[in-house]
């Protein structure tokens, strides 16, 4: 099987109101859709994303510098092709766009390996389970007032939640611990509870607001302080009374690694696209299990439920890519997902809904 062509598509999702954590401010969520064809007539997809439709121009320039190494290549050898195009990313700098842009392109091979034997993705890297714990993380934004968070916490619970997650950031003391309160106090005792930071701290402000949470019972407290800083990861975590959960900024095994051996966190969080898709995720999640860190994949709802074993905690429900695609995730009633059971990864780009936001 050869791919013999590949069509990239931008797409601009409006949000309802713009998003905001400690560093990031979202109006849209800008897609880039990857599609490639074989001569079998089989099709693979993939997709990343930014903020805005001007950055995006730059990760489709990137992928599309990827062209003529993928063309004419089998999908099925994908440790081949991700070695071609992270070696050919050294000049540029191995993580950021490099990566970003091998993502879709190493997705959709696999979509099509999937797709080629019948099976779902998680069946052909070794399924673990049918279903997996979720927790809701579309809401609960900076900008929210605690009277917001108790009407966006009690939304979730109608919805079928059991875990949800709230954000915090460079607030004063009182006003992220009255965040949570809120919350916590909205819920109960029995519903899971995760709150993140955005790396919107410093070490002894996240050291003291940590463990003022502690009556709250959080199940992890997320990327506290910058991402580069694995030392001060590694103070706060041994001197909190929670599990510390952070990993999403970090690229490849590179990055996961330095974590691991700096004792970072309890629960890592890697992001399928700075892990230049499933088949260096896949490498990190022995990475993880050699090190006995339990993981949740950051955002992409339905790409990562291709990537859930048994060292996987939840899978983050965060509903801006839904709209791509025909097939929906639904809550169970216990507050899981279905891991789907259709061919490759089980998601389909929904293209005549989308032709409305083409840019
Ligand atoms: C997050 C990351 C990127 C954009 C928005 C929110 C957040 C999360 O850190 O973990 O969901
Ligand atoms: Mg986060």
């Amino acid at each position: 099987m050869l791919i013999t062509d590949i069509t990239l598509r931008r797409v601009d999702l409006p949000l309802e109101q713009p998003l905001r954590t400690s560093i990031h401010r979202i109006d849209s969520v800008s897609c880039l859709l990857v599609t490639l064809t074989t001569d079998t007539g089989l099709e693979g997809e993939g997709h990343i994303f930014c903020f805005g439709t001007e950055k995006l121009r730059v990760l489709e320039a990137m992928v599309q510098a990827f062209v003529p190494m993928v063309l004419n290549r089998d999908p099925f050898m994908t440790e081949a092709l991700w070695a071609d195009m992270f070696q050919n990313s050294n000049f540029l700098g191995q993580a950021g766009i490099s990566v970003m842009a091998m993502t879709p392109i190493d997705i959709a091979c696999w979509d099509i390996v999937g797709k080629a034997s019948g099976q779902n993705l998680h069946r052909v890297f070794g399924g673990s389970r049918d279903r997996i714990a979720t927790y809701a993380s579309g809401g609960m934004w900076l900008a929210a007032s605690p009277d917001d968070l108790v009407q966006e916490a009690q939304d979730f619970l109608k919805q079928g939640f059991k875990a949800m997650k709230v954000r915090l950031g460079k607030l004063p003391l009182a006003q992220n611990i009255e965040r949570v309160e809120a919350v916590r106090d909205t819920i109960g005792p029995d519903i899971k509870l995760m709150a993140d930071a955005n790396q919107g701290l410093s070490v002894p402000e996240a050291i003291q607001l940590a463990r003022a949470l502690a009556p709250y019972d959080l199940f992890w407290f997320e990327e506290p302080v910058p991402t580069w800083d694995r030392a001060g990861h590694a103070e706060i975590r041994t001197a909190i009374p929670m599990a510390l959960a952070s990993g999403e900024t970090e690229y490849l095994r590179y990055g996961i690694r330095d974590m691991i051996e700096q004792k970072s966190a309890d629960i890592l969080m890697p992001d399928l696209q700075r892990m230049g898709g499933y088949t260096e995720f896949r490498r990190v999640i022995g990475q993880m299990a050699a090190a006995s860190i339990p993981f949740s994949p950051h955002l992409f709802t339905e790409h990562s439920l291709a990537l859930v074993t048994s060292d996987c905690l939840f899978i983050e429900y965060m509903p801006w890519f839904a709209p791509l695609f025909r097939e929906k995730v639904t809550i169970n009633p216990d507050g899981t997902l279905d891991i789907p059971t259709r061919p490759g990864t089980g998601f389909t780009f929904d293209l005549d809904a989308l032709e409305p936001y083409r840019v």
